[in-house]
């Protein structure tokens, strides 16, 4: 008989995972908060050994610990703005020797800024958006992935979105940079077509994080209407199909999983309860 147990509060069959990521080492951008931290959470309790990226050093440091404590995984803080492509590359190419060997790569550090219409638009929150979700991912990208083709392994996921394959009022920016990182997992995964190194994206819709307070510039009231009178989806949702991916087969490669809360059917039509 299958044995089941909950985890964070996750049914999961025990062991689903586990031998095929026992002691890899993952390397996951913006882990100090959402889908981010639930995935390094998610990735050591499969026995990865994560190192976290971030610009919050404290939130780091507690992620680690509670990573250490619940899982006994090793874990490494890396303050750093994705956005310093010298500070990025001098980081990776110094990490200590016990760490470079990454096998997983999850770039999942982004944000929204505002909802103005373009010809409204204001240039710092556009700037901020494509400087963090392309041209940071680049970075990181351009820095952990030849490793990876020097050892001939490892996974790259890439956190998309849903405004990766549409666009919605107000997104315009947001949604370019989401449809950039969509053509920009197409384009690593067809460059790297002789290797075994497998690029899979992952696009959510509406998921509770801290995504909507830092859309509004920490409008706590409006954030929360986004999620009025609906279940979204919560960080630990995106982290389990992040855990189905990178546990496949050596010949399976998931190339893109679209995840909805029940409640949303595209990224315009959401069903909301009085
Ligand atoms: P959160 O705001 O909760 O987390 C964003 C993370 O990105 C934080 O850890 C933040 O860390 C990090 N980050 C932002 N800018 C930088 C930077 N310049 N350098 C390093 N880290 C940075 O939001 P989510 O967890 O929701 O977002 C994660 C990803 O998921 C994003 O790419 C987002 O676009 C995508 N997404 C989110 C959806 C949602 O509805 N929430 C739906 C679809 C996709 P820190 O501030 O400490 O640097
Ligand atoms: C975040 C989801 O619909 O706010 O990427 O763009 S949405």
């Amino acid at each position: 008989m299958r044995k089941y147990s909950k985890i964070d509060g996750l049914f999961k069959r025990e062991g689903f995972a586990m031998s095929l990521l026992q002691n890899k080492i993952a390397l996951i951008t913006g882990a100090t908060s959402g889908i981010g931290r639930a995935t390094a959470l998610a990735l050591a309790r499969e026995g990865v050994h994560p190192i976290l990226i971030g610009r919050r050093e404290t939130r780091l440091q507690e992620i680690g610990r509670e990573i250490e404590q619940k899982y006994r995984r090793r874990w490494l803080a890396l303050p750093l703005d994705v956005r310093h492509q010298r500070e990025v590359q001098q980081k990776i190419d110094t990490l200590p020797v016990e760490w470079q060997a990454i096998e997983i790569l999850i770039n999942n550090a982004g944000l929204a800024r505002g909802v103005s219409k373009l010809q409204e638009g204001e240039l710092t929150d556009w700037e901020e958006m494509i400087d963090t979700n392309v041209k940071g991912l680049l970075y990181i990208t351009r820095a952990v992935v030849p490793g990876m083709v020097r050892r001939q392994k490892g996974d790259v996921v890439n956190i998309g979105s849903i405004a990766g394959h549409e666009v919605y009022p107000g997104g315009n920016v947001y949604c370019a940079t989401k449809h950039a990182v969509n053509a920009l997992t197409k384009g690593l995964r067809v460059d790297l077509v002789d290797t075994p190194i497998r690029v899979s994206s992952i696009d959510p819709g509406l998921v509770e994080t801290e995504f909507s307070i830092v859309r509004f510039h920490g409008d706590e009231q409006r954030a929360k209407n986004v999620y009025t009178g609906m279940e979204p989806l919560h960080p630990e949702d995106i982290a389990e199909g992040i855990i189905f991916i990178v546990s496949r087969p050596a010949h399976v490669q998931i190339a893109d999983m679209i995840i909805f809360p029940t409640a949303q059917r595209s990224a315009t039509i959401v069903s909301r309860k009085e």
